[in-house]
């Protein structure tokens, strides 16, 4: 049957209900979804007034709430911010009277819970462990500072393998305060850590972004196993004045987010010197504006490094041979993006990296420094630890909160309580280190092979000459385990390899190398938008979205 087009447009319902689906369509259509929804169609959304910063936070407060303890009991986040929907609103008008401040004005993030925030604001800085629970800490962390400058909104603390996995061994992603964190792709899968509740969070958009730290693999890691991008800035990019600390040797604070174009835009705020932290005097005079390196093209005519030799070797990584796999035809992938891959490109220091124990000996020692300085540095702490010594006592007089069955373990802990002070083998062997990471290590092999990077997979061995050398790496997706992938048991109440379980490639370079490291992972990210390619299992993805808010 034909339609006869002067007969039916005047009937006057009709212009009316094609107006309101109409409407209906082209507002829907304007919402993003929160699942992927990146910062910058975020921003639009509210520059628009399609949605507000007030609605981000109680979408984003809905999502926590049905997957955190309910349903698939993902324990991603430990704190909401209870300031978070005023402060929302305070932005939103300021929005409206003057613009926006910069990408990130009204755009909630998530903090892994050993970033501070002032205790005034209502939220709690505890690295997971009751003895924190309720201590003032002197200021906002120096990266806190420059979000709330930029305009940004503090959601909550995130999870994380207590005290940045500083404690023993337990499985990644536990912490007293917040119980087994798990992975959004497969039921109780090890969602790798420290920074395990943000990269959780992150993976299925519990937040628009989020941050987390690392001292050796804690920022990588987490973005490999959650299907995300992740940037561990050089030491000393990022401040870590308010952070739990680990080592000032090695701790850093990078993004961990859906997109490089994410990760570039939240590394632009966070960058920069903080009095508060002297290593941040010692990067170059200006932070550049990292999201000027999102160049489709960047990998064009660069030469990308590939150290084989105890970083691909089975018995040293430990990968699986299916990562392996992936990992080759990614390099397929590099060279026709227009890159010269060198292969092999190892590091001299290789073998010497894959037996030394001087990084323990470093961290032990710097630990218990660090530790007791934070904690000395409390305005109160009702707990009444005030030191390594005592929060090693605290833990065994509280062994319900504390070391619940299977989670006992202090032994790092109590190992670097055993340290003494900076002597000279500590001192030899902060310096061994800088020499196998970065003289004889990294540095070593950009040079001899005139290289513009280094790529390897993002699980096994990887994070460890960077860590050792307070070097960059940038991770982003590169695969997922496959349904026939033997499971097998990470901690106690985890698994992994799993099916479906993501995978990660991370790019190294030398200090300060983020710029280029960034251009080099958007490239890859846009040829392949493996992220996409697979969502978490269906009970763990929230449904609140913001049409569910507004209004
Ligand atoms: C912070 O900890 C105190 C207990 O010391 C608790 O009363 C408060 O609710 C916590 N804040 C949040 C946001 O959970
Ligand atoms: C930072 O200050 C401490 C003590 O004030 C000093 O020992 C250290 O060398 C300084 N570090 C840098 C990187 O400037
Ligand atoms: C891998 O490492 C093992 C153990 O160190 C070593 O015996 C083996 O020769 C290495 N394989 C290669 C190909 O280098
Ligand atoms: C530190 O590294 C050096 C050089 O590889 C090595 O000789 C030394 O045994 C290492 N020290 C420790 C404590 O592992
Ligand atoms: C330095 O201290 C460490 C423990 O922190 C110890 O193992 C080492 O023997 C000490 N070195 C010297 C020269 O005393
Ligand atoms: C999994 O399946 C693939 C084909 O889909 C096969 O090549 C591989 O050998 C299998 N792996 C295992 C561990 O069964
Ligand atoms: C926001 C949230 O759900 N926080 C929870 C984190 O986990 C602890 C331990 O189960 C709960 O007490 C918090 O309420």
């Amino acid at each position: 049957m034909n339609f006869r087009p002067t007969q039916w447009p005047w009937l006057p319902g009709y212009y009316f209900a094609l107006f309101l689906v109409c409407f209906g369509c082209v507002r829907a259509a304007s919402l993003p979804d929160l699942y992927e929804a990146s910062v910058v169609e975020l921003q639009s959304g509210l520059d628009a007034g399609d949605f507000t910063s007030v609605d981000l936070v109680k979408a984003y407060f809905a999502r926590i709430d049905e997957v955190n303890l309910k349903g698939p009991q993902l324990r991603a986040v430990l704190e909401l911010n209870p300031s978070a929907l005023s402060q929302a609103a305070q932005l939103d008008a300021e929005r409206k009277k003057s613009g926006k401040r910069s990408l990130l004005h009204g755009i909630p993030i998530l903090l892994k819970d050993n970033i501070a925030t002032v205790a005034s604001e209502g939220m709690n800085t505890t690295a997971g462990s009751f003895s924190l629970l309720g201590s003032v800490v002197p200021d906002d962390a120096g990266v806190v500072k420059k979000l709330r400058k930029a305009g940004a909104i503090i959601l909550g603390k995130a999870n994380l393998s207590e005290f940045a996995h500083f404690r023993g061994n337990l499985a990644s992603g536990w912490s007293g305060r917040g119980g087994q964190c798990t992975n959004a792709y497969f039921p109780h899968a090890d969602p790798c850590g420290s920074s395990s509740g943000s990269g959780v969070a992150a993976s299925i958009g519990l937040a628009a972004i989020t941050l987390g730290t690392e001292t050796d693999g804690s920022i990588t890691c987490p973005s490999s196993n959650n299907n995300l991008v992740g940037i561990k800035p050089t030491v000393g990019l990022t401040s870590r004045a308010g952070v739990v600390p680990i080592s000032e040797h090695q701790d850093t604070v990078g993004p961990i987010v859906r997109s490089v174009a994410d990760a570039a835009a939240v590394l632009s705020v966070i960058a920069g010197k903080d009095p508060n932290d002297n290593f941040t005097l010692a990067q170059p005079a200006t932070v550049p504006d990292f999201t000027k390196a999102l160049n489709a093209n960047a990998l064009r005519g660069k030469r990308i490094g590939v150290p084989r030799r105890v970083f691909l070797n089975d018995s040293i990584a430990g990968n699986d041979p299916f990562v392996n796999t992936v990992f080759e035809q990614a390099l397929e992938t590099i060279r026709g993006l227009g890159a010269t891959v060198v292969d092999p490109a190892d590091l001299p220091s290789a073998d010497e990296i894959a037996v030394s124990n001087n990084e323990t000996l470093v961290l032990d020692v710097d630990f218990k420094v660090q530790l007791d300085a934070y904690y000395q540095a409390l305005l109160s702490n009702p707990s009444g630890v005030r030191s390594l010594a005592d929060l090693i006592k605290f833990n065994d007089d509280n062994p319900a909160l504390e070391e619940p069955p299977r989670f006992e373990d202090q032994s790092e802990l109590i190992e670097s309580e055993a340290t003494s002070g900076f002597n000279s083998t500590y001192f030899q062997a902060l310096a061994f280190d800088k020499d196998l990471g970065a003289t004889r290590g990294i540095d070593a092999a950009l040079k001899a092979n005139k290289l513009d990077a280094l790529i390897l997979p993002a699980p096994g061995f990887t994070t460890v000459p960077a860590a050792i050398a307070g070097y960059p790496i940038v991770t982003v997706p590169l695969g997922f385990y496959p349904e026939n992938v033997t499971i097998a048991l990470a901690g106690p109440e985890t698994v992994y390899p799993a099916p479906g379980v993501p995978f990660g490639l991370s790019f190294l370079g030398t200090a300060f190398s983020e710029f280029e490291l960034i251009g080099f992972a958007f490239a890859y990210e846009q040829k392949t938008k493996t992220r996409l390619a697979r969502k978490a299992f269906a009970e763990a993805i929230p449904k609140t979205q913001l049409k569910d808010v507004i209004g």
